[in-house]
């Protein structure tokens, strides 16, 4: 009975949807898999991948709905595939030059093309391509090289299967006949998912994406939650549904948020769990290639953004969409160099750090690891700077960057910081706090 209540409550806690599969009840984590978020967390940056046919089009990897492409039409899309500029090794050594400990790459996104050699379809990129081969195959064959671990994004959400039926609120123009398997569907995308899971060496975890399309559906996630652990014990899975962790679930993701803000409106019902967090965000506004799109973020929006995320205790997920000759836009290529250079210099108040111990405010954050608190001031034009006094005794206060005292002074309820104007730092002024017992 005490078990049960939990999980009953969880199972009808969902926004008071009633769930007829809620998730992998009851699940308990491996050591492989404790060890594995345990990792997870100390890694903090890693590089998300949105590369599929789409990226021909070149308007993102939402065409195929937003511009109402019957499927038809969108299936002319493979036979221009043919990325013969796609390297793995640059791949990977741009995310490891840029600091990155992982890589998320789309193994089929909601167009329903996937970009690996699937025995149960043959709307694949070895299949319907002139080029032929195994996108993620090579890719995995050289993170494993390279000590990169590499999650695959899946999207529940498929808007070229029939049996994707009743249909959900997207993908209403693929031209689909009104009727299909569910459950037909659930079988097809658990078996992709065992082939994603067999070939590809150890994985990182899955990264689920389009279970908002259907929220009331049953998607059998206990069923498919469970294969994937027992296929690889480690692998995390995470879902981008939006709402609380459901059971079975490893970590945690808010797309294009800090966690628990809801700026895009869609995370409104995200409350915290307790798992490792991740934020996805994109260097400029489009996910999957958009030759339009030139609103690329400066380097320090984008330290800022890995800054924030580790103050709240997140990983930062930094996406690129590669262009359809496989090649990486010279644009993201420079940002993430610079990001790089920043982390090889600042990495200690970021790597193996949690979030806090002063929550986020709108002056920056803190992370901490051991005795050492990282006081990241990202916008505080004035000279002192006023934090909640520690509990503990304060050994020291430097600067991350040269090692130069920082003047303290404590009051009965404050630690006042004298910050000096000219050690300011225009991207993120690092302050050193070394506590003693
Ligand atoms: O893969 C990237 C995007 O293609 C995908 N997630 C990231 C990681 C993504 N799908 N949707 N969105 C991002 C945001 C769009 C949400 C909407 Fe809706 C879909 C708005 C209207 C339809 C979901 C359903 C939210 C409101 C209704």
């Amino acid at each position: 009975m005490k078990r049960l209540l939990p999980m009953t409550l969880a199972a009808v806690s969902l926004c008071g949807i009633a769930l007829s599969s809620p998730a992998q009840e009851g699940y308990r984590p491996s050591p492989e898999n404790r060890q594995a978020r345990a990792w997870f967390q100390e890694a903090r940056f890693g590089l998300f991948v949105h590369w599929g046919v789409y990226s021909v089009l070149g308007r993102g990897e939402w065409v195929m709905h937003n511009e109402r492409i019957p499927i038809a039409e969108y299936e002319k899309v493979p036979p221009r595939f043919d990325p013969t500029g796609y390297d793995p090794a640059k791949w990977v050594a741009m995310a490891k030059a840029a600091g990155m400990r992982y890589i998320t790459i789309t193994s089929k996104h909601h167009d329903g093309f996937a970009m690996y050699d699937s025995k149960t379809s043959d709307y694949d990129v070895v299949d319907r391509t002139p080029y032929a081969k195994d996108v993620l195959a090579a890719l995995a064959e050289e993170c494993r090289k390279e000590g990169i671990r590499l999650f695959f994004y899946y999207s529940q959400l498929d808007w070229h299967r029939p049996d994707y039926f009743p249909r959900g609120r997207t993908g209403q123009w693929a031209g689909r006949p009104e009727s299909g398997e569910w459950d037909r569907y659930l079988d097809y995308m658990d078996a992709q998912l065992e082939e994603l899971l067999t070939g590809y060496g150890p994985l990182g975890g899955i990264w689920f994406d389009g279970w908002w399309d259907r929220p009331e559906a049953d998607w059998r996630l206990g069923k498919t939650y469970a294969t994937i652990h027992r296929l690889q014990p480690a692998a995390l899975v995470g879902s981008n549904h939006h709402r609380k962790p459901f059971p079975g679930e490893d970590f945690q993701m808010f797309e294009k948020d800090l966690p628990g803000h809801n700026t895009t409106g869609w995370n409104d019902q995200a409350e915290i769990g307790d798992l490792p967090i991740e934020m996805c965000e994109t260097i400029n506004n489009s996910w999957g290639y958009n030759a339009e799109d030139g609103s690329h973020k400066s380097l320090k929006q984008l330290v800022h953004l890995l800054v924030k995320a580790a103050g709240y205790d997140a990983n930062l997920l930094l996406n690129v969409g590669p262009r359809p000759d496989g090649t990486i836009q010279p644009e993201h290529v420079e940002r993430l160099a610079e990001v790089g250079e920043w982390l090889r210099a600042n990495g200690e108040s970021i790597y193996g750090t949690r979030g806090g111990p002063i929550p986020p405010r709108p002056w920056g954050v803190t992370t901490h690891a051991g005795d050492r608190v990282y006081v990241h001031v990202l916008d505080w034009p004035d000279p002192v700077l006023a934090l909640p006094r520690p509990t503990r005794a304060i050994r020291s206060a430097r600067y991350l960057k040269d090692g130069r005292e920082v003047p303290l002074r404590l009051d009965e309820d404050a630690l006042l910081l004298r910050l000096d104007p000219a050690a300011a730092d225009p991207v993120d002024t690092i302050v050193v706090l070394e506590l003693g017992s």
